[in-house]
């Protein structure tokens, strides 16, 4: 059984998926997506309860950077909420297929416990000198290194020696190319500041389906202020908070062409990155209420 009075390990995490999998045999399946650069197992929960592969699919991932906790503990309520409180959200995979990554920077997520509290980048070790890691949201193969990021190693946003460079992102990019059909939504989790952002993070422009986007997330906003979260702040990644390239939100539009993608930044700025504990439980259950906008939209539009 899972609990949110407390931030889990990559090890507890991945134990919990298990768990799951051999109790609810006929809803869940894991698939491993490959190893991080310390060999740690990535494994996508696949939440389905029927249809053979032929529904829409909600694509979702936290902990691209390693200290934002509050993001994998964001997908573990989703987890939970989806597979074990399946008589109140039934309605939300009866026709929608859910696959849930909790955690992308699984390196990074454990040396911010055991290291560095505040650890952001991955953990790949360079080809010389002694700044490791890149940020993997600037890593992505679209747009890369045009804006907000940094060629040196040890800048906090070092974009990697080349596109891809690091194994996490190519691991989901790989997952990512073989559902991009049917996947309709994508929504990659952060913290902080209480922003919900859209593409795109590479240039001021706005997408063609801007209205769209920015219209959904308002009704994603006024289910999690109705739960009591605080607002967000909504637009595009460049307009609303800062130019960045290289990010997935921008890759998984742009060159996998899921339509709705989204960034959510939980929680306000009082405690940063170092979100006390007792906030997890109403923080995720916040966000679940937009959460449930989102697939009951994939349901019903796709
Ligand atoms: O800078 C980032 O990667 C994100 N903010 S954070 O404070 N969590 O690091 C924002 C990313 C928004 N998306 C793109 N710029 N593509
Ligand atoms: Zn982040």
């Amino acid at each position: 059984a899972i609990s949110f009075d407390r931030y889990y390990r990559h090890s507890e995490i991945n134990a919990y998926l298990e768990e799951l999998a051999e109790k609810f045999r006929d809803l869940v399946t894991l698939e491993s997506i490959g190893r991080s650069y310390e060999d740690r197992d990535m494994v996508v929960i696949k939440i389905s309860s029927g249809g053979n592969g032929t529904r829409p699919v909600v694509l979702v991932d936290g902990g691209i950077h390693a200290r934002e906790w509050i993001a994998p503990a964001m997908t573990l309520y989703i987890i939970n909420q989806l597979v074990e409180n399946s008589t109140a959200n039934g309605a939300l995979t009866d026709a929608v297929d859910w696959y849930i990554l909790p955690v992308l920077n699984p390196d990074g997520y454990e040396f911010s416990h055991t290291n560095d509290r505040l650890w952001r980048k991955s953990r790949s070790r360079p080809a010389s000198g002694s700044c490791y890691g890149a940020d993997q949201n600037r890593n992505w193969d679209f747009h890369w290194m045009e804006n907000g990021a940094s060629n040196q190693r040890c800048s906090e946003i070092y974009a990697g020696s080349e596109p891809f460079s690091e194994v996490e992102n190519r691991n989901l990019r790989d997952f990512a190319e073989a559902h991009k059909n049917r996947t309709k939504l994508y929504l990659t989790f952060h913290s902080y500041g209480n922003y919900l952002l859209y593409p795109w993070g590479y240039t001021s422009d706005l997408p063609s389906d801007w209205r769209t986007l920015q219209d959904l997330a308002e009704r994603v906003d006024r289910a999690q202020v109705a739960a009591g979260g605080s607002p967000f702040d909504i637009g595009t990644s460049t307009n609303v908070l800062y130019a960045a390239a290289g990010g997935s939100d921008d890759y998984m539009k742009g060159v996998k062409g899921v339509a709705l993608s989204y960034t959510a930044e939980l929680t306000d700025t009082a405690y940063g990155f170092e979100l006390p504990a007792s906030y997890i439980l109403p923080t995720v259950r916040q966000f679940f209420e937009g959460v449930r906008v989102f697939g009951t939209y994939v349901k019903d539009n796709f």
